[in-house]
């Protein structure tokens, strides 16, 4: 949910008007528009590349996951590793875009502890593909537009210590 919607669902939970404290916030989620599509749009036309690199790091980072008996060893558990990590970098443009972490939340971390412990995937190697993500998404973007794309990179991350 963009923070417009959340602001219009709690006003009229209440019959009031949206309060100069929302439009406020409204106000710099506007103005801020152009930035936040230019990054997600950066990000999306990229994310071959992005995951790619990520995913080279991560592996280097932690050989045994890749290794026999590892989570992601074989061609196609290591492949589907790589596309978790696509999901991340799609829900990050989410909330780039609505402004708001509540999607990748709601579609992305959610029950994740309990879904990779039952997998036998190791959570810290999660987190560790997601700052990778991060990082090389850091190297697509300027300064400002790299902290804020971080934020949501760090939340997901946050959520997976
Ligand atoms: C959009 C929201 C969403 C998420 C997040 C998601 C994750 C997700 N990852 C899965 C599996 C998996 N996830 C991994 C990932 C890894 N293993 C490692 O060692 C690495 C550290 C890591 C890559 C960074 C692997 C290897 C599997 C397959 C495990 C198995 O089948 O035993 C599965 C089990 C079903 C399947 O194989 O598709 C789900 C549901 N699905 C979703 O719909």
């Amino acid at each position: 949910m963009s923070i417009v919607t959340k602001s219009i669902v709690n006003a009229d939970a209440e019959a009031r008007y949206l309060s100069p404290g929302e439009l406020d916030r409204i106000k710099s989620f506007v103005t801020s528009g152009e930035r936040r599509l230019r990054i997600a749009q950066t990000l999306s036309e990229s994310r071959d590349r992005i995951v790619k690199q990520a995913g080279d790091q991560l592996f280097q980072k932690r050989p045994d996951v890749v290794s026999p008996g590892g989570n992601a060893y074989g061609e196609e558990m290591t492949a589907t590793c790589l596309r978790d990590l696509d999901y991340y970098l799609r829900l990050v443009t989410y909330g780039i875009v609505a402004g708001d972490v509540t999607p990748i939340e709601e579609i992305g971390l959610v029950g994740v502890r309990e879904m990779y412990n039952s997998l036998g995937t190791p959570i810290p190697a999660v987190a560790e593909g997601v700052r990778g993500l991060k990082n090389v998404a850091a190297s697509l973007l300027s300064g400002e537009d790299a902290a804020e794309a971080g934020a949501y990179f760090d939340y997901v991350i946050g959520a997976m210590q």
